[in-house]
């Protein structure tokens, strides 16, 4: 096999820095790209005068990173315009907040272009190139125009949306004709490859050739259910570090006499923020009683900070802590600690070992990595208690956590007042085929079925057999 060529829009990690700030997802690919000697594509993050095409590249810990800057009008219709005010608004199942401006969707072609202009030189002829989520969809496209022939394959991190949400965006054909220039289009859980399937057979009379081949736009096209995973091995190794240790310290002392209920999320309105204060706010009005026995905690560093909805978002946040704390704190306690700050992995490994409760509760999350992460983090002995929301694809593999409906402030504040109750037995029980899961499912073993589904494209067995 030859090299792995990865492409997204941001390459992380940022450089310079140290793995400890760094994604679990961005250090999966890092060693894979290790691996297999790759290069690491994608938009510096920096903005100049003109778009110029110049790549920058360096090599970090054995990586090979190249990175383009883009033109200011790039970032704003691109990045800030159709990548995240309409295709990401849109997939979370919100087209009311969904912008169709037309020139976001000139930008997002543009950078599309450039992305595969720059990127073209890179390419050897048996490179594999795998391309990450929404942002670069027609990249394909824009590389095949240019010759490339090697195997293409597009993984998406966020939810395919229902067909009606879908045929709601202005040009979808386009979009998911662009989808078929790759040889191998991933998601993260069968529900979504199915809505994806939905549409192709509604819209475009799509077939399905087998279990894992859709034939339309007079292409095949290799389809699969990838659910990704974190290291597991890692944050338990991480959770026994010293700095983990000292915050899981920092935060019992915080908690002396009470449970810890903890979220993290990127301020982001998928993430269902506000209807988990909400829910929060119910437990403490319908729990009289146990009141001063919980301390919730909510992580939640600002992201996307140019886009409306996400500054309108943080204000009511800010004004729903304050709410919930004005009517109930006390002398001596605030139910709310709304914390807008971002922290290293094995300070968070801390947090989350030192809480009763890991409270997950996104409107739509393509799967949600914190849920893993949460339960990966948890002492066998005496683990904690996972609450999920039924709409993030992690809840088809973590069905032993409290699955609830985020928008039912009842259903969460029961959820917690099961979580606080629940006897160490079951919660053992339950945490162990929890941690099974996110033990077997790695985003090592996410990472290989992919590039080996790509690498191996043979014909499906319909083609062979006509
Ligand atoms: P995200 O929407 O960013 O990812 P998620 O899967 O939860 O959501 O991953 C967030 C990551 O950021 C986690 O590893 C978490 O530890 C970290 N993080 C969150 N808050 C933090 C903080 N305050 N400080 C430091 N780190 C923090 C997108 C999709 C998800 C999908 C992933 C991976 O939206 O559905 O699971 O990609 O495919």
């Amino acid at each position: 096999m030859g090299r792995l060529i990865i492409v997204s829009n941001r390459v992380t990690p940022p450089v310079g820095s140290g793995e400890e700030s760094m994604g679990g997802l961005a250090l999966a690919l890092a060693a894979a790209l290790r691996e297999y000697s790759g290069v690491w594509f994608g938009w510096s993050g920096r903005t100049a005068p003109a778009f110029t095409g110049q790549l920058a590249m360096q090599r970090i810990q054995g990586v090979t990173i190249a990175t383009v800057d883009l033109e200011e009008a790039d970032r704003d219709e691109y990045y800030n315009g159709y990548a995240n005010k309409t295709l990401w608004p849109l997939f979370h199942y919100r087209p009311d907040l969904a912008a169709y401006d037309r020139s976001f969707g000139e930008g997002y072609e543009r950078v599309n272009r450039r992305f595969a202009e720059t990127l073209r030189p890179l390419i050897e002829p048996d490179d594999l190139v795998w391309v990450h989520d929404y942002h670069l969809i027609p990249l394909a496209r824009e590389l095949r125009r240019l010759g490339v022939k090697n195997p293409l394959g597009f993984f998406l991190h966020i939810p395919w949306p229902a067909y009606q949400l879908m045929v709601t965006l202005p040009r979808h054909r386009e979009l998911v004709q662009a989808l078929f220039d790759y040889d191998l289009v991933g998601f993260q859980t069968e529900g979504y490859l199915q809505a994806f399937e939905e549409y192709v057979k509604n819209e475009i009379d799509g077939v399905r050739l087998d279990e894992a081949h859709i034939k339309a736009f007079g292409r095949i096209l290799k389809v699969g259910a990838f659910p990704i995973g974190i290291d597991a091995a890692d944050m338990a190794r991480i959770t026994a570090s010293s700095r983990a240790l000292r915050t899981y310290d920092v935060m019992a002392a915080h908690t002396v006499f009470r449970k810890l209920i903890v979220g993290v999320d990127r301020l982001d309105y998928s993430k269902g923020l506000e209807e988990r204060f909400l829910g929060f706010e119910r437990f403490l009005v319908d729990n009289p009683a146990l009141r001063r026995e919980v301390l919730f905690l909510q992580i939640a560093p600002p992201s996307r900070e140019a886009v409306q909805a996400y500054q309108e978002i943080r204000g009511r946040l800010d004004s729903l802590s304050g709410r919930i704390n004005g009517a109930f704190a006390d002398i001596d306690w605030n139910p709310v600690r709304y914390v807008n700050k971002s922290y290293r992995r094995d300070e968070l490994a801390g947090v989350y070992r030192a809480a009763r409760v890991g409270l997950v509760t996104p409107l739509r999350d393509g799967m949600n990595l914190v849920a893993k992460e949460y339960v990966a983090a948890q002492d066998p002995d005496d683990p904690g208690v996972l609450v999920l929301s039924r709409f993030a694809g992690a809840a088809d593999q973590l069905k032993e956590a409290l699955i609830v409906n985020p928008n039912s402030p009842e259903e969460i504040s029961e959820a917690l007042r099961r979580a606080l109750a629940m006897d160490r037995e079951e919660r053992i029980k339950r945490w162990r085929v929890l941690f099974d899961n996110v033990r077997s499912q790695t985003v090592a073993s996410w990472r290989d079925r992919f590039v080996g589904a790509l690498a191996d494209l043979s014909p499906p067995r319909a083609v062979l057999a006509s």
